[in-house]
């Protein structure tokens, strides 16, 4: 079934909504920090919120807080197709990151809106809860919960560092919301998102044809040795807790680097205790995050990590307690999405290449319930994770035209 050809997005409007937004939880140097479930990741929610009502969509909100803002179509018994990412931010997080497929998503249906065009399935779009992973282990826990990977006891159980947990969070800012959490068909879902990486900048290419997604390993990893003065305790006493994750942090990177290129090796979490200039630290607590398109390559590292834990701990006399939190195997998206978004780049006219999505995203999960592909945009020296990130207006609306021609495809087939 075709669709209307002179359908476009309005790039100037899509770019005002993400200055808008950033100004949720802004922060000195442009960027933001939005972490789920604060106060002010509720004041980028109810924003989201006001502007699809606006938009004249019906919003509703599962028990994992995950809101699905829906424009009706000709059939509304068909599954809906679905457009999505996160609000939620990373503490030093930048403007585009999760909020750009989110608010493309919308200017997906502000377009149809001035188009006065109504598509045969239904369309919405979704903001998953906690999909960075920073305040809440581990990441895209909600989309996960949807897919059926955790279920919701899970992952409202999680908590942050100091305790609370994302059910008592969700509840606190009012999105704990009535609808089950999943269980039910979507007929494709597309998720548009800034490359995170340098390459289509560094190629001169406009889109990224998302094909995969590369497996993650999370571990936490807590040394105890024994507190004692850092003056009279001999070298040769000590059960320095630190030092052991000192060498643990080397071991990681060293493991990178040796199933490099596309091994990627990260200590990104640190506890120190009791943290104090003239005691050496008896107990540590600390994270690693692996990653890797090959997922027997990821099992090597893996056990390469385990190994190297073990000798450490041994060799300085510490207690350790080592948990793998979280792996997803390498995600191959669904063809048939990916022609769509292919199709989405020919009408276009915009420059592509393939690539495979060095970071975790919803559509992992969502890949997992339904026919899914991603629209990559560059990001400017492949910054993010950062204050400094930044895009381009032109790139932002290149890849929501992609988004949009994508989803028509789809929701017309
Ligand atoms: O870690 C990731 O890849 C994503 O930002 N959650
Ligand atoms: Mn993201
Ligand atoms: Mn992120
Ligand atoms: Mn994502």
């Amino acid at each position: 079934m075709s669709y209307p050809q002179n359908v476009a997005v309005n790039g100037s409007r899509l770019w005002q909504s993400l200055m808008d937004m950033a100004q949720v939880g802004a922060t000195p140097k442009g960027g933001v920090c939005r972490l789920a479930l604060t106060d002010i990741d509720k004041e980028g929610r109810d924003l989201f919120v006001r502007w699809c009502e606006e938009a004249g969509c019906t919003v509703s909100v599962d028990r994992m807080g995950n809101i699905f803002a829906r424009r009706a179509g000709r059939d509304d018994t068909l599954p809906p197709i679905i457009m999505g990412s996160h609000l939620d931010s990373q503490p030093t997080g930048g403007k585009y990151d999760g909020v750009y497929g989110v608010l493309a998503g919308l200017e997906v249906v502000r377009s149809l809106n001035d188009l006065g065009y109504v598509t045969e399935a239904p369309v919405e779009v979704a903001v998953w809860t906690n999909e960075e992973g920073s305040r809440f282990a581990p990441a895209m826990v909600s989309s996960g919960v949807f897919a059926g990977v955790f279920d919701l006891d899970y992952g409202l159980s999680r908590a942050d560092l100091d305790g609370r947990t994302m059910g008592e969070e969700l509840a606190r800012i009012g999105y704990a919301g009535e609808l089950p959490v999943g269980g039910r068909k979507v007929g494709a879902y597309f998720e548009a998102h800034i490359e995170q990486g340098p390459i289509l900048e560094a190629e001169g290419k406009t889109i990224g044809v998302v094909t995969d997604c590369q497996g993650q390993r999370w571990y936490e990893i807590t040394f105890t040795g024994q507190e004692a003065h850092a003056g009279p305790t001999p070298m040769t006493r000590r059960k320095d807790a630190l030092l052991g994750a000192a060498r643990v942090v080397d071991a990681v990177n060293r493991i990178g680097l040796k199933y490099g290129p596309f091994a990627c090796a990260t200590v990104g979490l640190m506890q120190i205790h009791p943290n104090s200039r003239n005691v050496i630290p008896g107990r540590v607590f600390f994270t690693v995050d692996f990653r890797h398109p090959d997922d027997s390559i990821l099992a090597a590292m893996d056990g390469e990590l385990r190994a190297a834990v073990a000798e450490i701990a041994d060799g300085i006399g510490l207690d350790s307690d080592f948990q793998q939190i979280w792996y997803y195997a390498p995600i191959r998206f669904d063809a048939d999405c990916v022609a769509a978004v292919r199709q989405g780049v020919e009408r276009t006219g915009h420059s592509f290449r393939d690539i495979v999505s060095g970071a975790g995203h919803d559509a992992c999960y969502l890949s997992k319930v339904a026919p899914t592909a991603m629209v990559f945009i560059p990001c400017i020296d492949g910054i993010s994770h950062n204050e400094i990130e930044e895009t381009t207006p032109e790139w932002v609306t290149a890849g929501c035209e992609v988004l949009l021609h994508a989803v028509l495809e789809r929701a017309n087939a």
